[in-house]
């Protein structure tokens, strides 16, 4: 039998088991709520969840402006309908983007940029703003891009001068940590392999001398596993910081949505993007955000670490969405 407590908006739920625990919070709270916290003892497992309407932002996000405005409401309707249509955006995203549309109905010309950033949070200034005091730690499926995406990372802090401490647990996918370790070597640094050095190099961050960015790359889960799902769960508890989602921007938007959703019970909060290059369609990635507020800090376009990553602003997304050939 599950137990329940409420704090103001948070609710515990003590069950004996992981699975157990996550059942009972989504019948208590729905399936968009959050985990807060996590604790084991004694065998049982407590999670601290609140609903999905509580979420504060985890960093300030960028101002939406202008884009593209048409001469009326029927005209940005079908803008946004037909963008939804060409990027295989569900009835969901759409319904969502239409009524936020609807705020901006009293203006003409109407822009649909500012609807758009409403419902799915870009952070446009995530790569200038990164902090010794919070982990960069890259989860997703395997396949993702997470290896690729944390050597650009490594090597855009460098060229900015920032100091770096890297640290995998991919000690699961044969040559994954060889991977990183050649990227790596590539720009004369030194990478920690293995859960061992996870306590130590988090310390780090809380200590007021680190002037170093840490950065942690770990094994592609399968969130269908109930082994990968144990992993993410002790994993995210030990960590306790907040995780960022590595997804394809190629991978369709139901697939994407229900990732996001799992990552998301287990304090994933951004989201990255890989593979820009390989699609014209973005559905995926932005259905991911939209249903989980998780925060987009940045995309990637190419396999080529020299090539670096990038910021999305809403603005840039709007251009990208228009035109779809
Ligand atoms: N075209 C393209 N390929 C990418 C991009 N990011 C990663 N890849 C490729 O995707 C594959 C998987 O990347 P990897 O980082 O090893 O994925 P991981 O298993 O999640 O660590 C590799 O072949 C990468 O070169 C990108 O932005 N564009
Ligand atoms: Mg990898």
């Amino acid at each position: 039998m599950a137990k329940f407590s409420r704090v103001s908006s948070q609710t515990k739920i003590t069950a004996s088991s992981i699975s157990k625990a996550l059942e009972e919070v989504k019948t208590a709270l729905g399936q968009d709520a959050i985990i807060v916290a996590t604790e084991e003892r004694d065998g049982q497992i407590t999670l601290t969840a609140m609903p999905k309407e509580n979420l504060k932002p985890f960093v300030s996000l960028g101002e939406s402006s202008s884009g593209p405005l048409y001469p009326d409401a029927l005209a940005a309707i079908k803008a946004v309908c037909d963008i939804c249509d060409a990027h295989q955006l569900g009835h969901a995203f759409c319904d969502q983007w239409l009524k936020e549309l609807s705020r901006d109905f009293s203006v003409m010309p109407v822009g649909i940029t500012r609807s758009l950033a409403a419902i799915v949070p870009f952070c446009s200034s995530w790569i200038e703003e990164i902090s010794t005091k919070q982990p960069i730690i890259l989860v997703g499926p395997p396949g993702s891009g997470k290896t690729v995406m944390l050597a650009k990372i490594a090597a855009v802090l460098l060229s900015q001068k920032r100091k770096i401490k890297v640290l995998t647990l991919d000690t699961v996918k044969a040559g994954g940590a060889l991977q990183l370790q050649s990227y790596l070597e590539a720009m004369n640094q030194r990478l920690l392999i293995g859960e061992s050095y996870l306590k130590a190099v988090l310390e780090r961050c809380d200590s007021l001398e680190n002037d170093e960015v840490i950065l942690i790359d770990t094994p592609g889960i399968n969130i269908m596993n109930e082994d990968d799902q144990n992993f993410l769960y002790r994993f995210s508890h030990e960590v306790n910081s907040p995780l960022t989602l590595v997804l394809g921007a190629d991978m369709n938007p139901i697939d994407a949505e229900e990732i996001a959703k799992n990552f998301y019970f287990f304090n994933t909060r951004y989201l990255v993007t890989t593979r820009m290059d390989m699609t014209k369609r973005y559905g995926g990635f932005l259905n991911a955000a939209m249903a989980c507020s998780l925060q987009i800090i940045a995309y990637s376009n190419t396999p080529t670490i020299g090539d670096g990553l990038h910021s999305l602003a809403v603005d840039q997304m709007i251009e990208y969405l228009r035109p779809v050939g």
